[in-house]
């Protein structure tokens, strides 16, 4: 069977008429109007980002090529005795729109394990960082410093023909992947004091080595756990902060190591990726404070105080969605499979069932449902990893996923520079001054 460069190298042809043929036929059509408000309320809602691996329905939540979380759960490869779908096979269907084969996957594996190697300089930049500085920061700092040995670095400074600027992206792409399992392992073995890193295993899946390198190799839920994160986090289709950062940064042909490093920095703000260790800082200050069996007054009373003190309630409400998200679902699912006892579990459950009423009746959010992150570091945290400084590292291990698949479509379908208009405030007073 073809490897993914190859099968994708068959795709990339047919895709670029496809476009082609789109922008022919419909490349003057409008949208619809652009009002004021989207331009000082964060571009919510406008038409702006082509991507293909995945859209989000405000109701029904994302899909990976068309297919949901469930769908992927039930149709992508797994491992042997494994029942949660391999990454591999997701980074597949985000890549190519196919379901790949098992030995497709295996081969993946295999080929990131051999890329997994990061340079030693690298590892002496995290192991000099001080254990104060945030994980996400020292992640950041590393994936930048990859840029080293970016082959689509190289090749631009050689003269590389813009037709071929997919070739090298995807190599960066693939590095970058197979690079995140040693940088994630040894910044939560520097941080936390957890020894001394293991060698990756030429023969386990990706997400079974990222176990080991933290130290949980041993725990088959928690690989089965690490399978099914790097999956639901991977992506979120293009407008979300650090996809949509990924792909401005790319799209000034920065590397791929560049435009992940700038992707992590959005990553790693509160109101998006930080917000899973939010989540567990917040539950754990609430344990403290009214004790670990509360009844539902109390942590009402609790919630409320959170809004009251100007918070926003961590790991609820989304930019887009505005139903449950099918992420949080697939991880409440999780947990009533294999931790349903948990008391963190019944914890988030208990909040469940009282944060939407309390979001709706304070009358702001317009989503009063739980994100993704409400629910990933109680799992965690379940399995022993109770550092929540090192969440969002996980969260952008898996993005990596997402991100650079659409820098290789991005170079493959000669996306331009991004550069959108902005307006002054004078400027838009003076355009509607007699309307
Ligand atoms: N708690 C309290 N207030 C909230 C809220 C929450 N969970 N969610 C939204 N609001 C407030 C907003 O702060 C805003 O208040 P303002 O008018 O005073 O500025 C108002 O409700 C309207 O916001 P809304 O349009 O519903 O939401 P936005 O698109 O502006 O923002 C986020 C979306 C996700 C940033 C917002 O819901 C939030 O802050 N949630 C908590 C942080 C969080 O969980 N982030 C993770 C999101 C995601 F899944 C991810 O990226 O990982």
């Amino acid at each position: 069977p073809a490897t993914l460069k190859e099968r994708l190298a068959e795709l990339i042809p047919k895709e670029i008429e496809n476009v082609k043929a789109t922008r022919a036929q419909h490349g003057k059509k409008s949208f619809g109007p652009v009002v004021v408000d989207q331009l000082y309320g964060g571009m919510r809602g406008l038409p702006a980002l082509i991507w293909d691996g995945s859209v989000l329905d405000a109701e029904e939540g994302i899909r990976f090529r068309g297919k949901t979380i469930p769908e992927c759960q039930e149709l992508l490869p797994k491992a042997p005795g494994g029942s949660e779908p391999l990454p591999e096979g997701l980074f597949w269907l985000l890549v190519t729109g196919e379901i790949p084969t098992q030995e497709q996957v295996q081969e993946l594996s295999r080929d990131w394990a051999a890329r997994s190697a990061i340079p030693e300089f690298v590892e002496e930049i995290l192991d000099r960082c001080p254990p104060t500085l945030h994980p996400m920061s020292q992640f950041s700092l590393a994936v930048t410093a990859l840029n080293h040995n970016s082959a689509f670095a190289k090749a631009y400074q050689s003269g590389i023909s813009k037709k071929d600027y997919w070739g090298p992206t995807f190599e960066d792409s693939m590095d970058l992947i197979a690079k995140l399992p040693n940088i994630a392992g040894r910044i939560y073995r520097n941080v936390f004091g957890q020894g001394k890193l293991p060698a990756i295993d030429a023969n386990k899946d990706y997400s079974h080595n990222l176990a080991t390198l933290l130290g949980f190799g041993d725990n088959q839920a928690f690989v089965e756990l690490l399978r099914l994160y790097i999956t639901i986090h991977s992506d979120h289709e293009g407008g979300n902060v650090s996809a949509h950062t990924g792909k401005l940064v790319g799209s000034a042909l920065s590397d791929p190591f560049l435009a992940y490093s700038a992707a992590l920095n959005g990553l790693a703000g509160p109101l998006h990726g930080l917000a899973n260790q939010e989540v567990l800082i917040w539950l754990r200050k609430m344990q403290a404070k009214i004790g670990e069996d509360a009844s539902d007054e109390a942590v009402k009373e609790y919630i409320w105080s959170t809004l009251k003190a100007g918070q926003v309630v961590p790991g609820y409400g989304h930019a887009v969605l505005r139903k449950t998200d099918p992420r949080y679902t697939a991880q409440r699912e999780f947990a009533l499979k294999h931790l349903p006892d948990d008391k963190m579990f019944k914890l988030v459950g208990q909040i469940y069932n009282l944060v939407p009423d309390i979001l709706l009746e304070a009358g702001k959010a317009k989503n009063p449902w739980p994100n993704v992150d409400a629910h990933s570091g109680v799992l965690l945290t379940h399995y022993g990893m109770d550092q929540m400084q090192f969440y969002t590292v996980l969260f952008g291990v898996s993005r990596a996923f997402g991100v650079a698949a659409q820098l290789i479509w991005d170079r493959a379908l000669g996306a331009p520079l991004e550069r959108p208009k902005s307006y002054s405030t004078a400027a838009i007073q003076k355009m509607f001054a007699d309307k």
